[in-house]
């Protein structure tokens, strides 16, 4: 089984969102290794992701993270990202870090609280005028530790009440999108915990509300491409955040835990029309590098993508309809199989060298000098981390 020319140039289309604080250090609770050559500014981490981009044509866009992420003058950080051949994407709001939400945020009782809540999301769409960025996405630490602590029914009462008035902020052109997580930092429940929270609060909101759907945050053993495929037939799939996960929310390279997850929820994507020009998904990464280098990490997580999302357009989906309808299950099974086995990574070595790319985007950033050049260049200063 091969790729053929109409395959191939099916791939053209495919773009990853890059965010920002995958170049920045990270950790976890335990420790945050230091690395050199690490991003000091937004700046800086817009050249890093940039590279990405010029050696595999896949990661147009960088998302950013407020305030992490603030500079005085994002049109000056927009023109950058524009004279490096990328562009700013999807602005991710933050209310987990301020003492102030320690009990929650757009959900919170006190509504001084939520009032700051809003009023940062207020900020972040004014970023979004600036950079030109169309999706605000919001998740939310909103939750609660022990049973009784708060009152569940009144946190969802104020979290619609919160989300509409940011929903009315937005500009025409801007959607809002709700990212769940079903635990953590909240361990007793959480306002968002899933997909169904989610979309229903979308519904509320408007058309322009959309669900986000983030790979690391689900029970283990959950069917992610069922979901995948139901937010599709309900026109409400926004975004994704790719990652891969063991255990929880453990942020590795997306596709290195489980290939063949990411083979199904990207067959679920092309199959639902998620894969086509107009389906207005955010194919986001939202991984750290705690001890690989960066710039590789997300050179090997925007590979995997195009790998499986290779494999998914390879099923042939002809021949698997004939055996669906025909109620014969092996053989359907087989068709699925028979893509998923293929390796497509001489194809698409080759896809690359004909458009101009290397054809091994890996060793062609260890042979670049570039991570030499930071390492030597961005001494002094403090680094970007996860959180600063
Ligand atoms: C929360 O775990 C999350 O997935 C959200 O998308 C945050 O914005 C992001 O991680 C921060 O890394
Ligand atoms: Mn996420």
């Amino acid at each position: 089984m091969t790729l053929n020319e109409a395959q191939l140039r099916e791939l053209e289309r495919q773009a990853i969102e890059l965010p920002s604080w995958a170049f920045g250090n990270s950790g976890t609770r335990f420790k945050v290794f230091a690395q050199s050559g690490v991003p000091r500014d937004p700046f800086e981490k817009l050249s890093d992701a940039a590279q990405v981009h010029h050696l595999t044509g896949l990661a147009p866009s960088v998302a950013l993270h407020i305030p992490w992420d603030l500079v005085d003058d994002f049109s000056a950080l927009r023109t950058h990202a524009e004279s490096l051949g990328v562009r700013l994407g999807t602005i991710n709001s933050n209310t987990f870090q301020d003492d102030e939400y320690k009990l929650g945020s757009l959900a919170h009782s006190d509504a001084s609280v939520r009032q700051r809540a809003i009023d940062h999301h207020f900020t972040c769409i004014d970023v979004m005028h600036e950079t030109g960025s169309t999706d605000l996405k919001i998740w939310l630490a909103d939750g609660t530790n022990y049973p009784g602590q708060d009152d569940m029914r009144a946190r969802q009462d104020r979290l619609a009440e919160s989300l509409a008035v940011i929903y009315e902020r937005l500009g025409a052109e801007q959607r809002l999108v709700l990212e769940y997580k079903f635990f953590e930092p909240a361990f007793y429940h959480t306002d968002v915990p899933d997909w169904g929270t989610s979309y229903a609060h979308c519904v509320e909101l408007g058309e322009r509300a959309m669900v986000c759907l983030d790979t690391g945050h689900h029970a283990p053993g959950t069917n992610i491409e069922f979901i995948v495929t139901q937010l599709l037939r309900l026109g409400r799939l926004g975004a994704f955040d790719f990652n891969s996960r063991f255990y929880a929310d453990d942020d590795l390279i997306v596709g290195a835990a489980d290939p063949f997850q990411l083979f199904r929820i990207l067959y679920e994507v092309v199959r639902g029309g998620g894969y086509e020009p107009d389906s207005g998904i955010t194919f986001m990464l939202d991984q750290c590098h705690n001890i690989e280098q960066k710039i590789p990490g997300q050179i090997r997580s925007v590979l995997n993508v195009q790998e499986m999302t290779a494999r998914a357009i390879l099923v042939d989906r002809e021949s698997l309809n004939t055996a669906q309808q025909a109620g014969d299950v092996l053989g359907a099974h087989q068709i699925m199989m028979d893509a998923f086995y293929t390796d497509v990574r001489p194809a698409l070595a080759t896809w690359r060298e004909t458009r101009g790319l290397p054809g091994d985007p890996m060793a062609a950033y260890a042979e670049s000098g570039y991570q030499k050049q930071i390492e030597d260049d961005r001494v002094g200063g403090s680094q970007a981390g996860w959180g600063a």
